[in-house]
């Protein structure tokens, strides 16, 4: 089939009011990245006119600059879901100009396929090309596009000339059946490969091609700050240890790793360990260190939803990519965080809170319980299911202003069920079989910071019994202090004695 190219702009002009919009990718890597530019221009025009112009959207999980920014400046965005972790989007969605809801990944497209989202007018996908029959072969990230795709009205192309067509075989695209006709997903090991190598579309559905020249911008890391390299290290001596101990099998697990400074300190560590054997990766994301640790033969495979590699990592990749090649596989995000999968496989899930409490639940999303950082992204997924699960953060931010250890959460997005190891900067608390209490004991001890352990062992003195001995009326004494004050330091418990 002849396919209709045109621009940015025109592909824009055909978007309306009111339409819900699907993207392929996953973080930057595999979303489109000139067609929102352009809408967002025509919503600015449309503004200016004084008429409404928002879309809905549904991407994989974050996007970059040219969906979230470019789209949010123009406040041109309803409704989002299910992740994102743009500034200029954060800013709208907590003053309610957008309609964020916030998704385990791993449940989008399900959901958007059991039709709890409505009808998807448009699917925009990026592609490395395309063939008249309609085989996409994607680009570095995949996201929810195959649902996006099969449930698109119309699907318009971003033919990316700066990705290779030797990226043809490092997808797995598969669309998964609903219940009642749910099969097991037969991936064994995380090199399993279960489905196709190309997103295949209906060509009629295609209802323009539009040509874009880039690279996926993401930012390299900055050098690896002492507070990271601490924790880093810690998880490492942990995970040797729990090794050692027999409590993790010989041929190790695969590791899932969240994004960040923090994760991608890890990530090196763990390839400098002389102690650890080689390992796979399960994971949603690979970053920078992976590409190292792939070549170095630490990792032997990575199993991934999107390739989030600094624009120098992805030259890097592309010149190399005949070595690469066969050790990267991406897959639809609710392949590569499915619970029945990560629960399988074994994994061992390692993510950032943005605070953790003396009882072990954790806050990933919301800053003083109420504004929106990013979202859950795939931590829930991972979390919930993993052979062991741990959360790391700084033990304290903002100049230690803020304390990352905390009475109780202000937001809980994992619970104390889920979460086994709590690591910051200062040690690590192995919270396994622990009650509330010995739990909290350990915390202080051994996570949170000098300057706030005498504060959280004044609200320990507070329990009046019970199995957790928690102190409602002062739960949010640290929080409350830092609203007030702008210090947690400043909080007081002798006025809830
Ligand atoms: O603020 O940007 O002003 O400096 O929060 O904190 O320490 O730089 O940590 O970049 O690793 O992000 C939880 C947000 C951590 C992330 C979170 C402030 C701090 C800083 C960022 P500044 P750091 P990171 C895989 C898995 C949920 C999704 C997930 C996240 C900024 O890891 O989004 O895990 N997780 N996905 O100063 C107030 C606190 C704070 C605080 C930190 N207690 N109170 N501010 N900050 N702690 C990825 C996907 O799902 C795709």
């Amino acid at each position: 089939m002849a396919f209709n190219y045109m621009t940015a702009q025109e592909a824009a002009e055909m978007i309306k009011d009111g339409d819900t919009i699907g993207l392929s990718g996953f973080t930057a890597p595999g979303t489109p990245k000139v067609i929102t530019d352009a809408l967002a221009e025509k919503a600015t025009r449309e503004h200016e006119a004084g008429r409404p112009f928002k879309v809905n959207l549904f991407t994989g999980a974050s996007t970059s600059d040219h969906v979230d920014g470019a789209l949010s400046r123009a406040n041109a965005i309803n409704m989002r879901a299910p992740y994102q972790n743009v500034p200029d989007l954060r800013k709208r969605i907590n003053c309610h100009d957008v309609h964020y809801f916030d998704r385990h990944l791993s449940e989008m497209a399900q959901e958007m396929r059991y039709g709890f989202y409505g009808k998807l007018d448009y699917a925009i996908i990026e592609a490395a090309d395309i063939t008249p029959d309609g085989e996409v072969i994607l680009g570095t990230g995949v996201g929810n596009v195959p649902t996006y795709a099969m449930m698109a009205d119309k699907i318009f192309i971003e033919l990316n000339e700066a990705l290779p067509s030797s990226l043809l075989g490092m997808h797995d695209v598969v669309l998964l059946q609903d219940p009642p006709y749910r099969r097991e997903i037969p991936i064994y090991a995380a090199n399993d490969r279960i489905g196709s190598p190309v997103l295949k579309i209906d060509p009629s559905k295609v209802v323009g091609i539009v040509r874009n020249n880039m690279l996926d911008g993401v930012k390299p890391f900055t050098a690896v700050d002492e507070v990271s390299q601490q924790i880093g290290s810690n998880v490492v001596r942990f995970l040797v240890s729990e090794y050692k101990a027999g409590r993790l099998p010989k041929e190790f697990l695969p590791l899932q790793s969240g994004v960040g400074n923090v994760a991608n300190a890890v990530l090196y560590d763990l390839g400098e360990s002389k102690e650890l054997p080689n390992f796979m990766m399960y994971t949603e994301v690979i970053q920078d260190a992976v590409l190292e640790l792939l070549k170095k033969g630490k990792c032997t495979f990575a199993s991934t939803c999107s390739m989030t590699f600094s624009d120098d990592t992805e030259r890097k990749l592309f010149a190399d990519i005949d070595f690469f090649h066969d050790k990267i596989l991406m897959r639809p995000a609710e392949i590569s965080n499915n619970p029945e999968v990560i629960r399988r496989l074994g994994v061992i899930a390692m993510n950032t809170a943005l605070e953790a409490d003396i009882f072990g639940s954790v806050n990933s999303t919301h800053v003083l319980g109420t504004k929106m950082m990013n979202g859950i992204g795939g931590s829930g997924d991972f979390t919930r299911n993993a052979y062991l699960s741990i959360f790391s953060c700084p033990s304290v931010t903002k100049g230690g202003m803020i304390s990352n250890i905390v009475p109780m959460v202000a937001h809980p997005d994992h619970s104390e069920h889920s979460v086994d190891i709590l690591v910051t900067d200062q040690g690590v608390a192995d919270l396994r079989h622990k009650d509330p209490e010995e739990r909290a004991k350990l915390i202080i001890e051994k996570c949170a910071h000098p300057m706030y352990k005498e504060l959280l062992w004044d609200y320990m003195k507070l329990g009046k019994g019970g199995q957790t001995p928690c102190t409602l009326k002062a739960a949010f004494e640290f929080h409350n202090a830092f609203n007030e004050t702008g210090d947690m330091r400043n909080a007081a418990f002798g006025k809830y004695c």
